[in-house]
């Protein structure tokens, strides 16, 4: 069976990681959807550096949990029929032992340069504009992806979703596209699909099958009952 897993921030909530969406509220005063935004960027650098050099630092203070575990298991099974697509920019998964992870909305610990387009393993801040490796401008950004811009591996991404069994959507809300859109896109080709939320997300109703709880509890149950059925 080749399986399609897309994941968003529930799956790193129990981690520590805030959720976008989720009443954790506010940073240093702003909503975090629109300081993760090119127009932010462009009208304070400093405060949009800021916000991710506290992400990227967090991250060094935070472990992976049961689900991302429990992913990484399914992957050693399944290998290459399982295809895992974040939207999360931690590096949880990987830490949690998966070894393919696509990362369509990028890596915090990862940063672009807007003057030569290097890409340069990053794991400092940004904020004090440290000189690109590579051309030495001071013009690095995170290499993440923000609203108006395109994802990454999306040609790869519609042909895992085309070719797949299931499609598993976990921990996202559904509000933000492409991947929002994963779910018609497998529903159109003909593949099944499930949702493990722990609330009702945007296109719940849309799924074959939803289930609700924690992904902590959810995701290790799931992989045991496929690796079960194999
Ligand atoms: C738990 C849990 C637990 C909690 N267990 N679950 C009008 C209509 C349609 C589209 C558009 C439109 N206007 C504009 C657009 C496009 C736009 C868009 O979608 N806008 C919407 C606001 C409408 N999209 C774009 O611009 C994208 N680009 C694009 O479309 O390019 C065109 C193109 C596409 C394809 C091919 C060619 C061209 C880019 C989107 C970039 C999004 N970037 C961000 C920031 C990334 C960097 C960063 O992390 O800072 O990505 S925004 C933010 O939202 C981040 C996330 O990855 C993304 C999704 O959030 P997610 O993961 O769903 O988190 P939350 O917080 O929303 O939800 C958490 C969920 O977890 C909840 O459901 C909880 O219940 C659950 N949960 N605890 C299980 N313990």
């Amino acid at each position: 069976m080749r399986i399609v897993v897309l994941t968003g921030a529930g799956v790193s909530a129990e981690s520590g990681l805030a959720t976008f969406r989720d009443a954790d509220g506010l940073w240093e005063g702003h909503d975090p959807i629109t300081v993760a935004t090119p127009e932010a960027f462009d009208a304070d650098p400093d405060l949009v550096q800021r916000f991710y050099d506290e992400r990227r630092a967090v991250l060094g203070r935070v472990q992976p949990n049961a689900a991302h575990v429990a992913l990484a298991r399914l992957e050693a099974e399944l290998g290459k029929n399982l295809y895992l697509v974040t939207q999360n920019i931690d590096d949880l998964h990987e830490r949690g032992g998966s070894s393919r992870v696509h990362h369509m909305h990028g890596r915090l610990r990862a940063a672009w340069c807007t003057a030569c387009g290097g890409r340069h393993e990053w794991t400092d801040t940004l904020v004090e504009r440290p000189p690109c490796p590579s051309c030495e401008a001071s013009a690095l950004r995170p290499d993440v992806v923000w609203f108006g811009e395109v994802p990454y591996d999306m040609d790869a991404i519609d042909q895992a979703l085309w070719a797949c069994d299931l499609f598993v959507s976990i921990g996202t809300s559904g509000l933000v596209y492409p991947a929002a859109a994963f779910v018609h896109y497998a529903i159109g080709n003909g593949k099944r699909t499930l949702e493990l939320n722990l609330a009702a997300s945007d296109g719940t109703s849309d799924f074959h099958e939803s289930r609700r709880g924690p992904a902590t509890e959810l995701v290790p149950a799931w992989v045991d009952e496929v690796l079960a059925a194999r």
